[in-house]
């Protein structure tokens, strides 16, 4: 009988995942999912045949180099891929794999709840009834927030979660526009009413909301610097749902802090999982609302997950190319 690959996973995945994992390879799981320490990942690296590492483990030129031969598969549990060096692995002769689609949409309702909730001051409302604070009863003129309909969101990156949140968004009224190195085909502008600006420099200028929703490349590195955040208007907020280091966080902080952007939604942080205190603090005051990288959080969507991932093994095992290979040409 053939010898089954050492597939070796970092972080706990759903049952169902892990047993048909078992069943499958000789499946090396994480199960009281604590994330590996650099050792650990340079351990696993040298000993698996395949490995399926999360957005928590970096995987750089370093540890890849330090991979046995033998390691010919990295199936990242993740669409994202800016935590593993793809060129490094390519020109090691390793096979990169993500899990696109999936997770589209649930990242998408994410991002709209963020696009809800930060100009009605949803969290900052609930905590009244909840942080106990006095709550006098109603009143006109009191916890208003701001109307979406007729407002203008600016998409940052216009692939399938940007597209996903288009269409969710003009079904709330919004104006669609959005930046992306090229424009979506004509019959999708069409639909969703999308205006494409070339310059994202005049595009964050016009907006009310901004979302960011492009992956985390050496080129989308602080897509939003401090030179463009300080063209963005007074009274507009932006959302985040891709990856914090696509935003100069430091500086946006700042701009929050000091009333040059009005507030913000971020599910993503530059120094994950550390949270700075000055965005704690505006989160207290009301200013941005935090959420620890749930955007694909759900238990539907984690299935999947696991189950791209097993595919994209299994195709690379039966000498295939995998559905969702990832080239460096790709990013
Ligand atoms: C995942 C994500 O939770 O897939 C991504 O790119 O950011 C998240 O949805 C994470 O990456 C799992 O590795």
């Amino acid at each position: 009988v053939k010898k089954k690959p050492l597939v070796v996973v970092t972080r706990k995945l759903p049952d169902s995942i892990e047993t048909r994992m078992r069943e499958l390879f000789d499946a090396r799981l994480n199960l009281d999912d604590t994330p590996l320490t650099q050792d650990q990942l340079i351990e696993a690296v040298r000993t698996a045949d395949i490995l399926v590492p999360t957005v928590t483990d970096q995987i750089n030129e370093e540890v890849i180099k330090q991979a046995d031969s033998k390691l010919k598969l990295i199936a990242n549990f993740g669409n994202g891929v800016d935590n593993i060096d793809v060129t490094a692995a390519h020109a090691r002769g390793i096979t990169v794999t993500n899990t696109p689609k999936v997770l589209t949409e649930d990242t998408a309702d994410m991002t709209m709840a963020l696009i809800l909730a930060v100009p009605r001051r949803l969290i900052e409302g609930a905590s009244v009834l909840t942080d106990g604070k006095n709550w006098a009863g109603w009143s006109p003129t009191w916890m208003l927030g701001h109307r979406l309909g007729g407002k203008r969101l600016g998409i940052v990156g216009m692939g399938r979660i940007g597209q996903a949140v288009a269409r969710r968004a003009h079904a709330f009224g919004l104006q669609i526009h959005y930046h992306n190195r090229r424009p979506v085909a004509p019959h999708i502008a069409e639909e969703l009413g999308a205006t494409y600006w070339e310059s994202l420099d005049q595009m964050l200028a016009r907006m009310d909301i901004i979302s960011v929703n492009c992956p985390h490349t050496p080129a989308t590195f602080h897509l939003l610097s401090a030179r463009r955040l300080k063209l963005i208007r007074k009274d507009a907020y932006i959302v985040n749902t891709a990856r914090g280091e696509v935003i100069d966080e430091e500086t946006l902080t700042k701009l929050i802090e000091s009333g040059e952007i009005a507030g913000a939604g971020l599910d993503v942080f530059e120094h994950e999982p550390a949270v700075s205190p000055k965005l704690v603090r505006l989160a207290k005051a009301g200013k941005v609302t935090l959420l620890p990288h749930m955007g694909s959080a759900t238990i539907e969507g984690r299935v999947e997950m696991g189950e791209k991932v097993i595919i994209n093994i299994r195709t690379f095992l039966d000498n295939h190319k995998p559905p969702d290979r990832v080239l460096p040409s790709m990013l």
